[in-house]
């Protein structure tokens, strides 16, 4: 029997899955005793430490954690229940942690390196672990923004190090109370075997390696993300199929698209190497999210077969029901979240919270952006940008932000701006792309998905113009979408934009190109994936 400690982090549905799938009996702890007594206790953490500790105090589960920790029983923590172990962090001042483990938690200060550190690196094992006895140095992912000092942690509790622009502690571990900055659950196989061993072994055995083994080992390296993105929606028969539009006209001959089933082809792509998988709700702007059960449906069966991260966006903003009840977005996000999200995607909304932010020139407090980010933390907000290029003879006949592009306009206009759009593309706003990304950053969002509604479904390549536009404007990762009509393609995008991830839906639907023939040819070019 499993314990999981949940105090509401948004991780805990996909790591009782990862157990569950592990052939687990999973309970909850609902009592200090639980803590305590629990045969083995997970304790899964996404979002922000103070809000984590804050939890543990108001729940009485401080002390009761210290004495297993004590009493050496069974326990592993995941990413901020790691932060945990430390007196304190900078990202909740004047929070105290659990103090098992001297000094602060740090943010990454590490530019041009965007943070929050999303994505698969490498662990380097300073010891060998019965947990990793499986481990085959395949990548990990992690998503946090803040990390624990390696030079903090006694030698005895150091068990693993990965580099992000600078080294940090990624595992902890001394007698059978071992914890992890990655997320084992949605780590694929490999984090699913450390996950077994946990399970399934009386006690954890750490052999020591000579002390300095972890400077011998070379830097690790991020790998760059290939995503697979599920444009979904209702077809005119009501069934939820994957559709894909060009340049977001969805329709075919009058017939919506379909593209097959959403959970059969996520569950595919996720055995295809997909390093994330993207669900985006393209009516979602006309729908009451909380109502939309075929897609929390989607989501929950999708979160029990694929142990890659998951983000879930379209009609992420607060919204009446039909019976006059109110509900804020972050009711809606913790919904999406229960029900096996990892990320979600905020769109529409975004753009309309950028324009009362440039209006009011601060912040509101209350938008969708703050109120998610700061209960589930930044790196789980992703921000959907839907751009359509507006050319101009020079940039002194806008406003805007533009570029001097090398694909002229219709006019052979020299320049260009992006105009963000709302509703699936269907209303252009007058505001551009840099305007609403800038504020969105500044407002704790902590990805940039960047579509673009000219090259979508066009298999013409990335818009490489705008993805260098918008990663020079930001310092948190940017994903490049659409256009994607090849491998090419993506060595092409990678080695000319610093973006952290490409995505792409129609080549994948459609089987033109596979997953792994994109992992392939950049490897070949010595492009770091998974
Ligand atoms: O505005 O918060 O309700 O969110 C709605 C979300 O749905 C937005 O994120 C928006 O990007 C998306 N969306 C809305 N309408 C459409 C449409 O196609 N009619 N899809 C749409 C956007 C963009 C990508 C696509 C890439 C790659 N599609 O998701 O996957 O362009 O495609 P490709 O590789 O085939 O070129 P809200």
């Amino acid at each position: 029997m499993i314990t999981i400690l949940d105090y509401g982090a948004g991780n805990v549905r996909s790591v009782r899955n990862a157990l569950i799938k592990l052939g687990c009996q999973v309970k909850d702890a609902v009592s200090a005793d639980d803590v305590i007594k629990a045969d083995k206790l997970v304790f899964p953490g996404v979002g922000s430490f103070g809000l984590v500790m804050s939890q543990l105090v108001k729940d009485g589960y401080v002390e009761p954690l210290l004495e297993r920790i004590r009493q050496n029983r069974p326990f592993l923590g995941i990413c901020v229940a790691l932060q945990a172990f430390f007196e304190g962090s900078e990202e909740s001042p004047g929070i105290a942690g659990l103090g098992v483990l001297p000094g602060q938690v740090k943010r990454f200060s590490v530019s041009p390196l965007s943070v929050p550190h999303i994505g698969w690196n490498d662990i380097k094992l300073g010891k060998s672990c019965s947990l990793f006895q499986d481990y085959k140095g395949e990548k990990m992912y992690f998503v946090h923004s803040y990390h624990g000092l390696l030079d903090n942690v006694p030698e005895q509790w150091r068990l693993a190090a990965t580099d992000y622009g600078e080294e940090f502690v990624s595992a902890i571990c001394q007698g059978n109370v071992a914890a992890f900055q990655f997320h084992p659950e949605k780590s694929g196989t490999a984090g699913l075997n450390i996950l077994k061993h946990f399970v399934e072994e009386e006690r954890i055995t750490v052999s020591n390696n000579p002390a300095d083994t972890l400077k011998k080992i070379p830097k690790t390296q991020i790998a760059k993300r290939i995503i697979a993105c599920l444009d979904v929606r209702s077809n005119d028969q009501g069934d939820l199929v994957v559709t894909k539009g060009d340049q977001y006209d969805v329709r075919e001959s009058g017939e919506v698209r379909n593209l097959g089933k959403p959970v059969e082809l996520a569950s595919r792509y996720f055995e295809e190497g997909a390093d994330e998988i993207t669900f985006l709700n393209i009516t979602g702007f006309r729908d009451f999210p909380l109502t939309d059960q075929p897609m929390l449906d989607v989501l929950k069966k999708t979160s029990e077969k694929v142990f890659v991260p998951l983000t879930i966006g379209g009609g992420i903003r607060e919204f009446t029901d039909s019976q006059g009840t109110f509900h804020n977005s972050l009711e809606v996000a913790s919904e999406y979240f229960r029900s096996g999200a990892d990320k979600i995607s905020i769109g529409s909304d975004a753009v309309y919270i950028a324009e009362n932010y440039r209006r009011s020139g601060k912040a509101s407090g209350t938008s969708s952006i703050e109120q998610i980010s700061q209960v589930y933390g930044a790196q789980a907000v992703v921000i959907s940008v839907d751009p359509r290029r507006v050319y101009v003879q020079s940039p002194g006949q806008t406003s805007h932000h533009t570029i001097e592009t090398e694909e002229p306009g219709p006019g052979g206009e020299k320049y260009c701006w992006y105009q963000c759009t709302v509703k699936g593309g269907r209303e252009g706003r007058d505001l551009d792309v840099i305007e609403l990304v800038t504020a969105c950053e500044k407002l704790g969002a902590g990805e940039i998905l960047l579509n673009c509604i000219d090259k979508d479904g066009t298999n013409s390549g990335f818009d490489l113009e705008l993805i260098g536009h918008v990663r020079d404007a930001v310092s948190i990762p940017v994903i490049a979408s659409s256009g994607a009509g090849s491998a090419a393609h993506f060595y092409q995008m990678f080695s000319r934009t610093d973006a952290e991830a490409g995505l792409a839906a129609g080549i994948f639907h459609r089987e033109e190109v596979r997953i792994c023939d994109v992992k392939a040819l950049l490897a070949e070019k010595l492009i770091p994936v998974r």
